[in-house]
C-alpha cells in the first residue's frame, strides 16, 4: 500500500507531466513543484482536460505580460484591441508595413474609447500620428485599410477640406483628425 506523501508525489509528478513538454513552465502560483489552479486533480485527467488547464495557465501569463505593459504606460488596452507605438515617426506606407510587420495594422479607432487610447499615445510622445484610414481609390470615400466604411469619425472642425488631395488621415494631439498627404514622418501607432 502506498504511503500519502509518496500518492502525492506520483499526483504531482502527473501533473507536471504536460508542463514539462511544454517548456518548463511552472505551475499558476508560480511557486517550484506547485501545480496550477486544478491542484492534484490533474492526477486523473483525461488529455482534454490537461489541454485545457495549459491553455487556461497560457491565458494567465498573457493577461500577466499584458498588464505589465499596461502599468508600463508600453501599450493601451480597450476590449480585445492593444494599440502600441514603436515611438518612430514615418510615412503612412512604411508605418503601415512596421505594424503588418508584427501581425498588426495601423491603429484606427472605432469609437471614442478606442479614439482616447490612441490620443494618449500621440500625447505621450507628442507627435501627430497616422491612423488606419485612407481614401477610397474608386469612391473617394475615407475607409479602414480593410476597406470597410467608417463607423466612427472625429474630424478637427472644417476637416477634410482637401477634396482629394490629401488621401491619409492624421490624428492631432487633441483626439481630432486631419485628412493630411501620405508622405508625411507621423508617429508609428498599430494596433493589434
Ligand atoms: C495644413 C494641412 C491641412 C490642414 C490645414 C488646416 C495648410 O494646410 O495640415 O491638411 O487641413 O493645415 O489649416
Ligand atoms: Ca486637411
Amino acid at each position: 500500500m502506498l504511503s500519502y506523501s509518496s500518492s502525492i508525489l506520483i499526483a504531482l509528478a502527473a501533473v507536471l507531466v504536460p508542463c514539462h513538454a511544454l517548456s518548463k513552465c511552472p505551475g499558476i502560483s508560480g511557486l517550484p513543484g506547485i501545480p496550477g489552479r486544478d491542484g492534484l486533480k490533474g492526477l486523473s485527467d483525461s488529455l482534454a482536460a490537461k489541454r485545457h488547464n495549459a491553455l487556461a495557465n497560457l491565458k494567465h501569463r498573457l493577461f500577466q505580460l499584458e498588464s505589465v505593459l499596461a502599468l508600463n504606460g508600453e501599450i493601451r488596452k480597450v476590449g480585445e484591441k492593444i494599440f502600441a507605438s514603436n515611438g518612430k515617426k514615418a510615412d503612412f506606407a512604411s508605418a503601415l508595413q512596421s505594424c503588418e510587420e508584427v501581425g498588426g495594422t495601423l491603429a484606427a479607432p472605432r469609437n471614442e474609447e478606442e479614439n482616447k487610447a490612441i490620443m494618449d499615445i500621440v500625447k505621450q510622445h507628442n507627435q501627430y500620428a497616422y491612423l488606419g484610414i485612407r481614401k477610397g481609390e474608386t469612391s473617394g470615400q475615407f475607409k479602414y485599410i480593410n476597406g470597410m466604411p467608417l463607423n466612427y469619425s472625429n474630424w478637427h472642425q472644417h476637416e477634410p477640406n482637401s477634396k482629394g488631395r490629401e488621401k491619409c488621415v492624421e490624428m492631432y494631439t487633441d483626439g481630432t483628425w486631419n485628412d493630411k498627404k501620405c508622405n508625411m514622418y507621423r508617429l508609428t501607432i498599430c494596433q493589434l
